[in-house]
């Protein structure tokens, strides 16, 4: 091996050499490496790699599907850096595990009972000024209609909120200053708003509005048989929707039977100046605002069945992805009428962006990922003119982001392309395949292939936004503040451990550390409702610990610094040991205490 000529991780240089082909041809110059190509030799002349102790210049949060949950991607190396779990339970960090966390699914669930799952497929970063901020991220559940909030800082899910009077929220926006969090209803539930709601009755879903928090501020309805992609305008005045089924059918057929479909804009200053005149009426304590209210609703019509929504930089058009048209349509949002209708190819889902004015559209059936002008479209040029370039997808994209791609200051050099089928582009596994995203260099006049990543079903859509805006995500809590504020308890010192009874209420306040809870052996009786608080004691970073007492059901991840609860009721007698589940030192298989129950 020639070791000194390779400068990125094997496998990624293998991957990427074997994937482009050319990228082994390119200079010939390490022809005896089986990667073939030193960094000079790649797509983006270097400055794709990213070396063993180098660090990622972006981060990707992808939506996985009915995974459930976020994954956070280093770009351009696209090493998965961890997960967040959100709608499922995740043993790993102990999510859904702890009685605040499981609180957050369960209550969100239509049936607590039942295991929670999530079907994620839009993650919306928080913006200031139409770019992104940092701060936060927002999902969607389409599965049970619910959306989380991920607090940045701590890369956790901080709220879960099910969105009452619709089914499946599918589309979210968030506001140009996070001022709104909007959602859609994919499904349509005939007649589902109280009949006193509205005189005419005929709505099937509705889009709703949330502050921050997503506590519902207002909910519009709307007389369509769903409202599916959502964006927002970069000046915070406009939310946006595709509605595929303005016939309101039940069976594709039906769906499919209008020659246009529409979007629907909807003026957030008329949602504001509706609610203040009171042009409202409460529906089981929601706002159902008056839909007639003038200048709410605007209803464009577009191309049959249209699906991606995305707002171009200058924040002067919407690029429409035709889905079953091979167009892709451009609305002026001032006027909020169709342009132009633009020919990508057969089956165009999503669109991105990059600073040099060009559309990046990706097309499912034709299995490709168009680059084309969206000045010289608008301005007539001929096909061979605005489309710049082609590039091979495989196989079948769904989504496509660029850096920044969403906002109004895209950074025009990544674009991934998360693609809903892998086939032959990796060994064998059986009959599930794993999806494959793929990783192009857009900084260059042509689309370059840098890499193949498969991953687990599904990578559904992503935001990409520089590494630099997560710079001050905590690395370790303080915790005396964590247990200040967290769980307003005072904070436990070394050595210290307080078991505090009252009645059959026991609440334990205890430590951990390398490698030892504070605790080492703690006696319950039956029937007592167990409290335990564990702060860890650890200063230094990336040693984190765990608590679980596995016949309780409790598995919990502790963060330096951080305060961790957990409750049970100690409803069988016996010994049981409370064991650390994060490998923390050479004695970690020691860090376990007793906790013995008696009758
Ligand atoms: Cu984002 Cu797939 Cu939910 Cu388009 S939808 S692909
Ligand atoms: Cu603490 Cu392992
Ligand atoms: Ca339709």
């Amino acid at each position: 091996m020639m070791l000194s000529s390779i400068k990125r991780p094997v496998a990624v240089m293998a991957a990427a050499a074997l994937l482009t082909g050319a990228l082994a041809g390119c200079t010939g110059a390490t022809s005896k490496t089986p990667a073939g190509s030193g960094p000079e030799n790649t797509a983006s002349g270097g400055a794709a790699l990213v070396a063993p102790g180098e660090l990622d210049t972006h981060l990707g949060f992808w939506s996985s599907g009915p995974y459930g949950g976020v994954w956070v991607v280093g770009i351009p190396s696209m090493r998965i850096l961890r997960e967040i779990p959100v709608f499922e339970q995740r043993a790993g960090y102990g999510w859904g595990f702890d009685p605040e966390s499981r609180k957050m699914l369960q209550d969100t669930l239509p049936d607590p009972t039942r295991a929670s799952w999530g079907d994620t497929h839009h993650p919306m970063l928080s913006k200031t000024g139409g770019n992104y901020d940092g701060r936060f991220l927002y999902i969607n559940d389409l599965a049970n209609s619910r959306i989380a909030k991920i607090d940045l800082k701590i890369f956790k899910t901080v709220a879960i909120k099910r969105i009452p009077n619709i089914q499946g929220v599918h589309g979210i926006g968030v506001h140009a200053d996070t001022k709104y969090v909007f959602a859609t209803g994919e499904y349509e539930i005939p007649n589902h708003l109280n009949p006193n709601a509205n005189a005419d009755n005929k709505f099937q879903t509705a889009v709703t509005v949330m502050d921050p928090d997503l506590n519902v501020v207002a909910q519009v309805p709307i007389e369509y048989g769903n409202t599916d992609i959502m964006g927002t305008t970069h000046d915070g005045r406009y939310v946006y929707t595709t509605v595929y089924n303005v016939e309101n059918g039940t069976v594709m057929k039906d769906m499919v039977a209008a020659e246009k479909d529409a979007i629907l804009f909807i003026d957030v200053t008329k949602v504001d100046s509706a609610l203040k005149e009171g042009k409202f009426k409460e529906v089981g304590g929601i706002k159902i605002l008056d839909t007639n209210y003038p200048g709410l609703k605007t209803f464009v019509p577009v191309g049959k069945n249209p699906h991606g929504v995305d707002p171009e930089p200058s924040g002067k058009y919407i690029v429409v992805s035709g889905k079953l048209s091979p167009n892709a349509s451009v609305v002026d949002i001032a006027t909020m009428k169709v342009v132009k209708e633009v020919e990508v190819g057969a089956g165009p889902l999503h669109s991105s962006f990059d600073n040099k004015g060009n559309v990046y559209t990706g097309n499912f059936l034709d299995s490709n990922v168009v680059k084309w002008n969206l000045a010289d479209a608008l301005a007539g040029k001929p096909k061979e003119e605005y489309i710049r370039d082609v590039q091979p997808a495989h196989y079948s994209p769904g989504h496509m982001m660029a850096d920044g791609g969403g906002t109004k200051s895209p950074g025009g050099k990544w674009l991934v392309v998360p693609n809903k089928f892998s086939k032959d582009r990796f060994v064998n596994v059986g009959a599930d395949y794993p999806e494959n995203q793929q990783l192009f260099d857009i900084s260059g006049d042509k689309m370059k292939l840098i890499m193949d990543m498969p991953i687990l079903p599904e990578p559904h859509d992503l935001q990409i936004a520089p590494a630099e805006l997560f710079k001050d995500a905590i690395q370790a809590y303080d915790a005396t503040e964590a247990a200040a504020h967290e769980h307003k308890i005072e904070p436990t010192k070394d050595g210290e451990t307080r078991v505090v009874r009252d009645g059959n209420k026991v609440t334990v306040y205890t430590t951990a550390k390398r490698s030892e809870f504070g605790f080492k052996e703690l006696k319950l009786k039956k029937g007592d409702h167990v409290t335990i608080y564990v702060t860890s004691l650890e200063k230094t970073k990336d040693i984190t610990h765990g608590f679980a007492l596995p016949d309780y059901g409790i598995n919990k991840a502790l963060n330096p610094g951080e305060t961790i609860k957990m409750e049970f009721i100690a409803d069988k007698v016996g010994t049981y040991w409370a064991y650390c589940t994060w490998f923390c030192s050479a004695l970690h298989l020691e860090m376990r205490s007793r906790i013995i129950i008696e009758e």
